[in-house]
């Protein structure tokens, strides 16, 4: 359209509108209401053009940042409990849903681990997540009352084939876990699949895992939307892991370089010391770093994150004080004396059964240095109660670790 017809056409529009505003015979009333649900479609779809510039615009933003496409961060729920889980091989019963049933327990016995037959090559365990997802990390729950060394080396494969899960790509090389802890946290961070799978490599290996997490960074809308509300009468067979630590209250025996307790609290479980997200003590005998949770809590299990610049075995050996003293080096310890693979950004600790206001790391020595990057206190209570707030957590009776 040339430029003197769009002079015209808009001189129209302005002579119409004027004899609609003098309620004028011009226009006939049937021709201005044409006009007007006309402006309005237009209308609606700039409306529609503008909001889909926006949404792009977010997108285009998250991505830059993180490299992922979903920008909705994961509160932290395990997207593998109840999915449908495969094994090449089974005996006793024991099943591959034992090891996505919510049951943690490391206790054979206790009917909640998977099993393969006796020593075959490369036995392998994954689950079926419903759809592709951006992974977070994977946790893995050992078998605790005997063989523990059994898992010793194990991968971990993430991707979208449905076989055997040795046809996906691996998340990292061989892990071994500390066989005295009864879980291991491992990051995939940026691996996508819909099929996550534990695969023990090797000729006359057994596979045991009581249970195995899977926790995304990034969940689609829909799933953080239909999580809450489980029947009331089957709540307590549902767990909700909330980092319950951060943002809270923290504390440290002494100070260095500016970097405060609050530091290990703040959400940013970056590893980097120079990335402004780490606390530091001063070199001195026992340090220690506390967070006040604000009420007492059912404690499930503490997710500390190393130093991995520099000297990342600073941290060893390490202690964790759970209890309601605000002298948090006189509450009772979580296990003995930790050592966290200085390869591992991080390592969870299981404290089940434990219960406190106060959480700490304590450094046992006559000259230590701490620097935590960040520490996550998860509470077992469960679905229910985390998210009405309105039944009292049940008292939980195991103290195998602790
Ligand atoms: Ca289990
Ligand atoms: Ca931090």
């Amino acid at each position: 359209m040339g430029e003197k017809n769009r002079v015209q056409t808009a001189l129209l529009l302005v002579v119409y509108v004027l004899c609609l505003g003098r309620g004028d015979s011009a226009l006939t009333k049937q021709q201005a209401e044409h006009l007007k649900s006309r402006l309005e479609a237009v209308k609606t779809r700039v409306d529609a053009v503008k909001i889909k510039v926006t949404q792009t615009s977010l997108t285009l933003n998250t991505m830059a940042e993180t490299g992922f496409p979903q920008p909705t961060q994961s509160p932290g729920i395990n997207i593998a409990e109840g999915k449908e889980a495969f094994q090449s091989s089974s005996i006793l019963g024991m099943v591959a849903s034992h090891a996505v049933d919510g049951n943690t327990d490391g206790d054979y016995y206790e009917n909640s681990c998977t099993h393969t037959t006796q020593g075959t090559r490369d036995p392998a365990w994954w689950v079926d997540l419903g759809q592709s997802y951006t992974i977070g990390r994977v946790v893995i729950f050992n078998r605790q009352d005997c063989c523990q060394e059994r898992i010793n080396p194990f991968n971990i494969h993430i991707g979208a084939s449905s076989r055997n899960p040795v046809t996906n790509p691996k998340c990292g090389g061989d892990y071994e876990m500390d066989v005295n802890q009864p879980s291991i946290s491992i990051l995939c961070q940026g691996m996508t699949g819909r099929y996550v799978g534990v695969r023990l490599p090797g000729s006359h290996r057994t596979l045991a895992l009581c249970e195995v997490q899977v926790f995304s960074d990034v969940l689609p809308s829909a799933e953080l939307n239909t999580t809450p509300t489980p029947a009331p009468g089957k709540a307590h067979h549902r767990f909700v892991y909330i980092n319950i630590a951060r943002g809270k209250q923290a504390y440290q025996t002494s100070v260095v370089w500016g970097k405060v307790a609050g530091l290990a609290v703040d959400g940013d479980t970056n590893t980097d010391y120079y990335a402004d997200s780490c606390q530091h003590n001063a070199g001195e005998a026992n340090p220690s770093w506390w967070v006040d949770l604000g009420k007492s809590f059912t404690i499930n299990r503490v997710v500390i994150f190393n130093r991995q610049d520099y000297e990342p075995e600073r941290l060893n050996p390490f202690n964790i004080h759970i209890g309601s003293s605000s002298t948090v080096t006189s509450n009772p310890q979580c296990g003995g004396d930790h050592q966290i693979d200085v390869n591992q950004p991080s390592i969870s600790v299981s404290c089940q059964g434990m219960t406190g206001r106060h959480v700490g790391v304590r450094l046992p020595g006559e000259y230590r240095s701490l620097t935590l990057c960040e520490v996550q206190v998860f509470s077992g209570t469960d679905l229910y109660s985390e998210l009405h707030r309105t039944r009292v957590p049940r008292p939980r009776t195991f103290t195998k670790w602790c």
